[in-house]
């Protein structure tokens, strides 16, 4: 198979190009860095250092006989896409290439602009191409379960069926995003369907929770190649962020009352949703919604878990709520349907005790990093 991967300097884009390259995929993959760049203008780097992609890809290739094809460039740039698009002619498209922090998509007037610029723009522009130059791609996107928000009723796959007045017709489930990042994705899913039923596109979009983890079994051992794991509270996510304070010693930040609950998964499982949905590609004219995650917690339940595996590695962890920065349901009915994944193979790698601890070790090992002034909340929804 022959897969772009657009994205793929980021946390999951990293970890997915050496995981089709390991298979004996031929890979490209096209990035200009703007996480690294948004990372650096906010003061939040991430945990291990990463090299470039030209050089990521070298160490690679060095270590496991794989070749990955980089190419540098802005995908907002219509004529950047259409020449990956036009020239590669890929069976598969990836697409992580958005900004992905909801605190980053409301800290400033700018922040938000880039946000649904770079967000909007990337998309329209693969659809676009694909339109054009390789119809019969098959488009996987990475959207967010928190498209759905937290609704009082079961969160089906993507579509729902509605009877109204004695009629009965299929709507894309209702969407109530709770930041502007979120929303954009709302949008893209819009935008996506519009092109999907009128060009006869073929695409998945998969609704993914919030991730966690630091490594893959292709990366493993190789600190060079490790995915950037962010702890700070603009790009890191709930559980990456717990274990990150958990090695400080700073009490984990629940926000608020700690109810909100989600549905997450192990990074490794993230690998296996994709190359799962690329190789059972959705049909032309199919926008097919998968949600992506593997378990649910609530903020207070992670923490507790993250306190049993401080217990295996020697740390006793403290929990302490904050004032929450964000204006989301901190008690709320959640219950979304995660079916379609595990019916096309996912067997999911679950949280517990030993698993977290062996990040936790992961961890330890970089503590001299860690920066305590990237813990607290830095961003306020209002
Ligand atoms: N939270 C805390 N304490 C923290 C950090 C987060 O209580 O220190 C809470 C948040 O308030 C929220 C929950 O944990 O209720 C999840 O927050 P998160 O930062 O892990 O996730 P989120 O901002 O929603 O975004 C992340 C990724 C995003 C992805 C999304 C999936 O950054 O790219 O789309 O997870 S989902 O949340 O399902 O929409």
């Amino acid at each position: 198979m022959k897969v772009l991967v657009l994205g793929g300097d980021g946390y999951l884009g990293w970890p997915t190009t050496a995981s089709f390259a390991s298979r004996g995929d031929e890979v490209i993959v096209a990035d200009n860095y703007l996480r690294r760049v948004l990372a650096q203008q906010t003061d939040s780097e991430a945990l291990i250092e990463t090299p470039l992609l030209p050089e990521r890809a070298r160490l690679f290739e060095q270590r496991s006989g794989h070749n990955i094809t980089v190419e540098i460039g802005d995908l907002t740039e219509y004529s950047f896409v259409e020449r990956l698009i036009r020239d590669y002619q890929p069976d598969t498209i990836i697409h992580y290439a958005e900004q992905p922090s909801a605190p980053y998509s409301l800290m400033s007037v700018d922040a938000s602009r880039l946000t649904l610029n770079n967000n909007l723009n990337v998309t329209l522009n693969v659809v676009l191409a694909m339109v054009d130059h390789a119809p019969k791609c098959h488009l996987i996107k990475l959207g967010t379960m928190g498209e759905y928000g937290t609704p009082n009723i079961d969160i089906e796959e993507g579509w729902i069926d509605i009877e109204h007045k004695g009629r009965s017709d299929r709507f894309l489930f209702p969407r109530a995003a709770g930041s502007l990042y979120h929303t954009t994705k709302v949008l893209d899913t819009d935008l996506i369907w519009f092109y999907v039923r009128t060009f006869d596109l073929r695409v998945t979009d998969l609704m993914q929770g919030p991730v966690y983890g630091l490594t893959s079994p292709e990366l493993d051992g190789h600190l060079d190649l490790l995915p950037s794991f962010h702890y700070d509270d603009i790009f890191g996510t709930a559980v990456n962020r717990f274990l990150v304070q958990a090695v400080a010693g700073i009490p984990l930040t629940v926000y608020g009352g700690g109810g909100q609950t989600r549905g997450y998964l192990n990074l490794i499982d993230t690998l296996a949703c994709v190359k799962l949905a690329a190789d059972n590609p959705a049909a032309e004219r199919e926008l097919r919604i998968l949600n992506q995650f593997t378990e649910t917690f609530s903020v207070l339940e992670l923490a507790s878990h993250i306190v049993e595996a401080g217990k295996l590695v020697g740390i006793n962890v403290e929990v302490k709520s904050i004032k929450n920065p964000r204006r989301e349901a901190e008690e709320h009915y959640y219950n979304p349907t995660n079916s379609g994944l595990v019916e096309l193979g996912l067997d999911p790698t679950l949280i517990s005790p030993e698993r977290l601890a062996a990040m936790l070790e992961i961890v330890i090992t970089h503590k001299d990093r860690i920066d305590p002034d990237r813990i607290m909340p830095r961003v306020k929804w209002n």
